[in-house]
Formats: C-alpha cells, structure tokens, sequence
C-alpha cells in the first residue's frame, strides 16, 4: 500500500529574528493587501489590529513560495480568521473587496496622501483632513496652516523624494558621505545602513551610521560634516538633533520611541548620471540634480553594533527582536544596549554577531532581516 510522503513539517517561528526573509517577496498579491489594512488601522489607532496585519504580512513574506490556497497556511503562525478572509477574498477573485474599499476611501486617501510629505506625521495629516482639505492646493490656500521648516522642505522637494533613490545612487551617496567625514577623521567609521543594507534595490532614503575608533572624537563630527555640505552646495534642508544619549538608562520598552544619539536628517543634492540626461525631461529633469533624503546618526564607538543592529530593520524585524527578548529571555534591547533583567547587567557587544549570541539566537544577515 501506497502512502503519500508526509510533507515535511514546517516549524516557522511567531518572531521575525527567527525567521529569514530575503527582498524575494513571493506572496507580494497578499502582502500589499495588508500593507493597506495595516495603514488603514495607524489611521485610525487601532494598535491591535495594525499588530496583527503587520505580523501576517512579515510571515507571508518569509516564505520561499507562493500560498495557492487556505490549506497552504496550515501551521503558520500569526494568520488569524480576519487575515486569512482577507487572502481568500484575493484567491478567489483576485482582489479583496475590504482592501478596494478602503483604497477608494476619502479618508483614507487624503491621509495616505498628506503624510506622503517629508515631515508630515499621521496627526498633521489628520488635522489637515479635519479641517476639511483633500488636496495639497486646499492646505497651501490655507492661512490658518503653518508648516514647520521639514514641511515646507517636504512639499519644495516633494515629487524628488517621493521617486526615491536606485542602489547606484545610494553607493553615489555614500563616497560623498564617507569622503567627506573622512576630511575631518580620517579613520572614521562610515557604515551603510536601513533598507540598503538589506540588500533593496531603492528605498526612500539612505541610511549611514558614522562614528570613530577613538572614543570622544565623534562628538563634533556631525556638524563639521553638514557644514562642509553646505560649502559644497549640495545642502538643501537639515535637521540636527543632538545627543541625549544616557549610558545609566535602561533600554525603552516602546520601539517608536526615537533613540539618543546624535543624528541629522538631512536633504541633499545629488547629480544627475549620464544615463538619465537623455531621457525625456520634465522641467525638474532639467536640472542637474535632484533632492535626496539621508539620515545620519553618530553613536560612540562604545554602541556601534547596537546602533547598526537597530538602524539596519526591518522595522518587523526590529520590533520581534525587542519581543524575543522581552518574553523570551527577560532582557530589554533597543538601539543602545542590552539588558539581562534576571541577572541585572548590561551586556555588551561590540559585533552584531555578539548581540544575537547574547540573546541565545541563531545570527541572521542583513540581507535576511526583510521582514
Ligand atoms: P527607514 O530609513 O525609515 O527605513 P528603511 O531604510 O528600512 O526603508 P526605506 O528607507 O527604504 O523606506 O529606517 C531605517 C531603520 O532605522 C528602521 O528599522 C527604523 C530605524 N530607525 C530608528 O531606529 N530610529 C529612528 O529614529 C528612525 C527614524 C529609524
Ligand atoms: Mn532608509
Ligand atoms: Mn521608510
Ligand atoms: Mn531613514
């Protein structure tokens, strides 16, 4: 008799940082379905239900395949009854009802549209709605409305940002960036970071951690370095924030919360290739540049891995290893330290490596964190 191979039972961890998830998206129809709903529910504060289409989405993306059918789900974990209508829904005929609805939403399209601006948050977008504004004409005819410097640097620069950068334009950035900082130190650290060192081929901005071998020679750094991008001329808007970094502090039991190190999110020039020039222009194509989104953050030597760690993400991937190691070891991570409760120490790291040992888990690469 005859017995069909058992299929191989698949063990798929509820946290991301036990999950690797490369930038292959094979469920890509699911996923940007709940990318809407997980909008939709930060729209309108609904945290537990943001949570579970969030963890959903990162689970679905981790597969090495695509779901054909409900059956496929089986022993998935963070798939709820209200997920799995949704991918029914989409199997079925295609699409999900619930999902065009709220695409075609007057609401929700005012609100994903303002906070599509640099520097324009959910509340901003939401008192601008309330106020009775579905488009950017109706804010700009708008006395009452005061835009802080990062929104009138957001609508002055708004359709460069929102393109986004290519990987060659990130490399591009990074030599300004790295030649830059290294006038000034010339052993200093430039590392890569965010969604491009994950391995995405664009992304909205470019993330750079910087920081010296020498403790105590990163302080004064950041502003000698935008100073010199405003002698080059490539800067168009900056936002610095100093330090408020605590050594005492225990690491924050909120993963929204900003971290202390000094940084500066920046707008920048950058030219144009050859390749591009050739290309039917615009008026904006004819210029020679456009405007480009860079976050710089400083920590001391002393955090680095933990700053990278925490600046690389995914986000999911960042908010699952905060929960692993809450629930899992009784230790409190975020972008400055790690915390043993049980044993009330620090523990230190000076690799990315050293902090998932320290946490008992498995290393993933950063090119595996895209959940
Ligand atoms: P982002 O640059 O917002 O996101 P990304 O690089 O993953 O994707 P893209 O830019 O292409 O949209 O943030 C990078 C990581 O940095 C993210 O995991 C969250 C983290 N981060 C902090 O830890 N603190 C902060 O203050 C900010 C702004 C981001
Ligand atoms: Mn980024
Ligand atoms: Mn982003
Ligand atoms: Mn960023």
């Amino acid at each position: 008799e005859e017995r069909p191979e058992p299929s191989s039972p698949r063990r798929v961890s509820q946290y991301a940082c036990q999950r690797r998830t490369t930038i292959t998206n094979h469920n890509k129809i699911f996923t940007d379905a709940f990318e809407v709903l997980v909008e939709q529910a930060e729209f309108n504060e609904n945290e537990g239900r943001c949570l579970a289409f969030m963890r959903a989405t990162s689970v679905l993306k981790s597969l090495s395949g695509a779901v054909r059918c409900l059956g496929d789900l089986e022993g998935l974990p963070c798939l709820g009854d209200q997920t799995k209508a949704v991918m029914e829904d989409i199997l079925e005929c295609g699409k999900s009802s619930k999902v065009q609805e709220i695409l075609s939403d007057e609401k929700y399209r005012a609100l994903k549209l303002f906070t599509s601006v640099f520097g324009v948050g959910r509340k901003t977008a939401e008192k601008w709605y309330r106020k009775g504004h579905r488009t950017f004409d109706e804010v700009h005819a708008d006395d009452t409305i005061g835009l802080n410097r990062m929104q009138k640097a957001g609508f002055l620069y708004y359709s460069d940002i929102l393109k986004g950068l290519s990987r060659a334009e990130a490399d591009a950035l990074g030599r300004i960036v790295e030649n830059t900082v290294r006038k000034i130190v010339p052993d200093a650290i430039v590392a890569l970071t965010g969604g491009f060192r994950r391995g995405k081929e664009c992304g909205h901005d470019v993330d750079f951690i910087i920081t010296t071998p020498a403790l105590g020679e990163h302080e004064g750094l950041l502003g000698r370095v935008v100073n010199k991008f405003q002698y080059q001329g490539i800067l168009l808007y900056h936002e610095h924030q100093e330090s408020t970094f605590d050594l005492t502090k225990l690491p924050s039991r909120r993963f929204e919360a900003m971290d202390h190190y000094e940084k500066c999110f920046l707008v920048l020039k950058l030219k144009r290739g050859l390749v591009e020039m050739d290309s039917q222009m615009d008026d904006a194509a004819q210029r020679q540049w456009r405007a480009v989104r860079v976050d710089l953050v400083v920590p001391p030597i002393t955090h680095f891995a933990f700053a990278l760690l925490g600046w690389t993400g995914s986000r999911q991937f960042e908010r699952d290893l905060r929960r692993f190691a809450q629930h899992e070891r009784k230790m409190l991570l975020d972008n400055h330290a790690l915390y043993d409760k049980t044993k009330k120490v620090f523990l230190s790291a000076k690799t990315e490596e050293e902090i998932f040992a320290q946490l008992g888990l498995e290393y993933i690469p950063p090119w595996e964190r895209n959940a």
